[in-house]
């Protein structure tokens, strides 16, 4: 893939707050320090968004999203060209948004450039073509009436989003909820609010009419669950930890009983049978566990392997792993920055310790790499067993587990034995094993002899704990939607 230089130094044009199309400060006055995970120094001062800065945000969304606003009055297809020239400003800006990307969150330039910001350009793409062909229905009722449907917008949206995937994740909330005639607060995770910001002003340069998206970052507790409990907000969409998807559930049952969707945590089953072809079951297991440092909720973080490849499977892993490179995430030939912050980088050490004191095999890694920055070693487990914390709780850190198993029917048993539900997947040659994973194991996607592939299109979500709703395509945009039932008095009904 080609890959332009990044900007090593790229210009910080946007620290405040965004609402109705303005860049204003706090109203209490305070800010709080964006970090650079590789050097843990600050690299700016944000704006810290709070309840009073997310009432002035609601307010303003409510006002752009009412009826007779330029927004309501627009034409469908207008909209959805706004929302294809925002995918031509974010493919215009790609090397400065992968950039700024690569400084904030410490990913690999070349991923930031060739992963995030083609997904989110598709994402944009793909939703851009949607306006105009979101439609209701005539249906057939007794008497002499006529019935309609409506596919009308859920009205103001909160978007919560994570730092993993900060620019790419914000669009997958933004278009889909702009698509379907939604207005919308959008609060960036507190560790990564710089791409957000950036793509906010990119809304205002496209045309998008002032108060249709607004941008306040901010702390979870605070401006986050301000906006989980606001009355005004119809609908929450987030993506996050499992823990927070429960408070966000219980906000929305406090207040108005807004809609929720919640892309939440995994503990993914990856499921190989020595009828794999080996090669590719170790190399596809292995990016898909090490990519984004290991931060991705679909991450094969549960490799099962069948017991007579089991030994081979380890071996080859281990090599993979210790020949994965880390560092400086501006380097092309370099696979793995820093966890995203001090806390996610206790998290993984502490969870490869629980690792060892239970008594799995710590083949390779297992500590801090160098003496600066928020780096992990690339560190493989086997001899894990299932009642190991390491094979239940979600690490999202560069830590693979790899466990035997025996036959189908228990491996099956084995996947589904956990509270989440987001992602599957299965190596083999035999299209009936393949097929009986596919209906069994409980999971929002299944992959067979591939992982992690997908796009604006698919829907993507998650079973059990793992989430509530889909995101990407028809699915995803009709989570924006409320469907209005509309019935006529007619002199008089034909067939
Ligand atoms: O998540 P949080 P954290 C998982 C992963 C990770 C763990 C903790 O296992 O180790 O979660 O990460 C906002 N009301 N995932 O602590 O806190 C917060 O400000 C409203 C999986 O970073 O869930 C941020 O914007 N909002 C995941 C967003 O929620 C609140 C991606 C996510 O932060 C809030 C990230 C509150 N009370 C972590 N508290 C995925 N599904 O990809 C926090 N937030």
């Amino acid at each position: 893939m080609s890959l332009p230089p990044p900007i090593l130094k790229p210009e910080i044009k946007y620290t405040q707050i965004f609402i109705n199309n303005e860049w204003v400060n706090s109203v209490s006055g305070k800010t709080f320090a964006t970090i650079n995970p590789c050097t843990e120094e600050p690299i700016c001062q944000i704006q810290e968004g709070d309840k009073a800065d997310v009432d002035k945000a609601v307010a303003a969304a409510k006002k752009a999203g009412e009826l007779g606003s330029p927004w309501r009055r627009m034409d469908a297809s207008a909209r959805g060209h706004l929302l294809s020239k925002l995918a031509d400003l974010i493919e215009r800006d790609m090397v400065y948004l992968a950039s700024l990307e690569t400084l904030d969150n410490g990913k690999p330039y070349k991923y930031s450039y060739n992963v995030d910001y083609p997904i989110a350009v598709k994402t944009c793409r793909h939703y851009a073509g949607w306006p105009d062909k979101i439609v209701g229905k005539t249906i057939p009722i007794e008497g002499d009436f006529f019935c309609f449907t409506r596919v009308e917008p859920v009205g103001v949206v909160g978007a919560i989003t994570p730092w993993n995937f900060p620019g790419m994740i914000a669009c997958q909330k933004i278009l889909p909820a702009l698509a379907a005639g939604c207005t919308l607060v959008l609060k960036p995770a507190e560790q990564t609010p710089l791409t957000t910001l950036y793509i906010a002003a990119l809304c205002k340069e496209v045309g998008i009419p002032a108060g249709v998206v607004n941008v306040v970052p901010g702390y979870g507790p605070t401006a986050g669950a301000a906006l989980t409990e606001h009355m005004d907000v119809n609908k929450i969409s987030f993506t996050g930890s499992t823990e927070v998807g429960h408070l966000i559930q219980c906000a929305s049952g406090k207040t108005n009983l807004k809609r929720v969707s919640l892309e939440l945590g995994g503990k993914s089953p990856n499921v190989v049978f020595a009828d794999a072809d080996l090669d590719e079951a170790v190399l596809v297991s292995h990016n898909n566990l090490f990519f984004n440092m290991g931060q991705c909720c679909t991450a094969a973080s549960r490799t099962y392997v069948q017991d007579s490849i089991y030994d081979e499977f380890v071996r080859r892993s281990v090599d993979l792993a210790k020949k994965r490179s880390i560092g400086d995430p501006w380097c092309d030939n370099v696979e793995n920055g820093p966890q995203i912050d001090r806390d996610q980088f206790d998290k993984v050490l502490e969870l490869i310790e629980s690792g060892k004191k239970q008594g799995a095999k710590m083949e390779c890694g297992g500590g801090r790499h160098g003496t600066k920055g928020y780096f992990i070693q690339n560190t493989v487990f086997s001899n894990v067993t299932d009642d190991m914390r390491i094979s239940k709780e979600e690490i999202f850190g560069p830590v693979q587990q790899i466990i035997k198993f025996k036959s189908i029917d228990e491996v099956i048993k084995r996947a589904n034995n956990t509270t989440y539900g987001l992602a599957g997947a299965v190596f083999t040659k035999d299209i009936d094993k393949a097929l009986t994973l596919a209906q069994s194991v409980q999971s929002g996607t299944f992959w067979v002899n591939c992982y992690n592939v997908g796009g604006p299109s698919t829907p993507f979500g998650g079973f059990k704990m793992s989430g509530i709703g889909r995101e990407g395509g028809e699915y995803g945009l009709h989570e924006f939607c409320e469907i209005k039932t509309v019935v006529i008095k007619i002199p008089q009904k034909n067939s």
